[in-house]
């Protein structure tokens, strides 16, 4: 299933382009997406309205999901499911809180400093996704970092469902309740990345300063249209995972691995990158015997044979030190004997499990840390969603009258040289 990439006899420059990628066209989806983002510009949630009667077959006449809607489905949530969320937001709270920014003042001279605050921004849209899957572990990733940062508003936009008369998922409602998120909306897609970035006057929905979540491609596209009207994380694209592994893993285990983010999307990745034949045979059997009993199998089929899968043969961990890192994997899973010191190496990964019992459907739920990670190699720029996500660097400049005099020339002679004397002569009117 699993198509092979004999990598051993490469030499050096040209790994990126050897290596299977998804094809995602962003760009293409912008032409569908930017008339949608300009109507709601233009006319607000009445445009949004008729694009969720169009794309989501339901017709929602007052987005804003009640308070006793979010009770009701928290109060109806499957305990075993409610232990499970809390505790994923227990372990993130834990993670993200270590994250948090102290401010720190710098001394620069006698008389002079800076001081740098993080400040988180005002108010979030936080998209979750509908489709395929429902995914409130998704609330939660996004959700705890933009509490932990400090983050006053938080709105969360998330599909309505024709089947729950147009309100949201119940379990996605549910988990907006149990991270005490009051405000959340039945607005999905596009429209709903526009409605959080332009607001509504009439139905009181005030524009955001940042959106972050994962979507699909018409998602992506509507996130790139307002980006500057608004911050936003990085495009997620379809899920990857890559797993570096030598004769020591287990063929089992990495063959779960693979077929495990391969049941998000068929356009999901599954790299295998290995110095060993044997175990590349093993886990195509592996991979042929698990995909037969899984449920999503021609999800995982269709993943698995996609051009985006293989096998990358190398010759040597080295090698394969550079694959992975020419790859920039969302999920790299480093399943070898010193797995630790190779992972340490590794320059380009969303997210880096270590060894053998760190699974990235861990990392999913409960390891603590996030899953909105970067896709589509943008790893080798991009890092994962954090609190930092959520927060400004801004700089407090305080000099006294001795300390500015003493620099003044320097202000002064590289005012002159950029022809900008006024700047100079703002220095020279407080020091001569
Ligand atoms: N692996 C996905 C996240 C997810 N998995 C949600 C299960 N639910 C992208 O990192
Ligand atoms: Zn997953």
């Amino acid at each position: 299933m699993l198509r092979r990439v004999d990598l051993t006899s490469a030499t050096g420059a040209d790994l990126r382009r050897a290596l299977p990628r998804a094809q995602v066209d962003v760009r293409a989806a912008l032409d569908t997406v930017a008339p949608l983002v300009a109507a709601v510009k233009d006319r607000g949630y009445d445009a949004v309205r008729e694009a969720t009667l169009r794309y989501d077959g339901v017709d929602v006449a007052r987005p804003r999901v009640a308070a006793g809607q979010l009770a009701e489905a928290s109060a109806a949530l499957d305990a075993g499911v409610r232990a499970a969320l809390e505790e994923s937001i227990r372990r993130a709270r834990i993670v993200h809180e270590a994250q948090r920014r102290e401010t720190v003042d710098v001394q620069v001279v006698p008389g002079g400093t800076v001081t740098e605050r993080w400040v988180p921004v005002q108010r979030v849209g936080l998209y979750v996704p509908g489709g395929l899957a429902v995914y409130p572990s998704s609330v939660v990733m996004n959700v705890v970092p933009a509490q932990v940062a400090g983050v006053d508003s938080i709105a969360v936009f998330t599909p309505a469902q024709r089947e729950f008369d147009g309100l949201p998922h119940p379990t996605i409602l549910a988990a907006c309740a149990l991270l005490g998120v009051d405000e959340v909306y039945a607005v999905g897609g596009a429209q709903a990345v526009a409605l959080a970035a332009y607001g509504d006057d009439a139905l009181q929905i005030d524009p955001v300063d940042v959106i972050t979540g994962p979507g699909n491609v018409y998602v992506a596209a509507a996130k790139r249209l307002v980006q500057g009207v608004v911050g936003i994380d990085s495009e997620a694209g379809p899920t990857e995972i890559a797993v570096l592994a030598d004769a020591t893993a287990d063929p089992a285990h990495v063959a779960a691995d693979l077929i495990s983010q391969a049941e998000h999307d068929t356009l999901a990745a599954s790299v295998l990158v290995t110095d060993s034949v044997a175990l590349a045979d093993a886990v195509d059997a592996e991979v042929e015997r698990q995909v037969a009993a899984t449920k999503h199998t021609e999800r995982v089929r269709t993943a698995l044979a996609g051009e985006q899968s293989a096998t990358v043969l190398v010759r040597d961990l080295e090698q394969g030190l550079a694959v992975v890192d020419a790859y920039a994997a969302e999920h790299l899973e480093v399943v070898t004997a010193d797995a630790r010191a190779w992972a340490e190496r590794v320059r380009n990964a969303g997210c880096i499990f270590v060894g053998p019992h760190a699974p990235v459907s861990l990392g999913d739920y409960c390891a603590g840390s996030n899953h909105v990670l970067p896709t589509g190699c943008t790893a080798r720029h991009a890092s994962g969603l954090s609190v930092q996500s959520f927060l400004k660097g801004v700089h407090l400049v305080e000099y006294t009258a001795a300390a500015l005099a003493e620099v003044a020339p320097h202000v002064i002679a590289l005012a002159e040289a950029e022809d900008l004397p006024a700047h100079g002569a703002a220095v020279a009117i407080r020091t001569t």
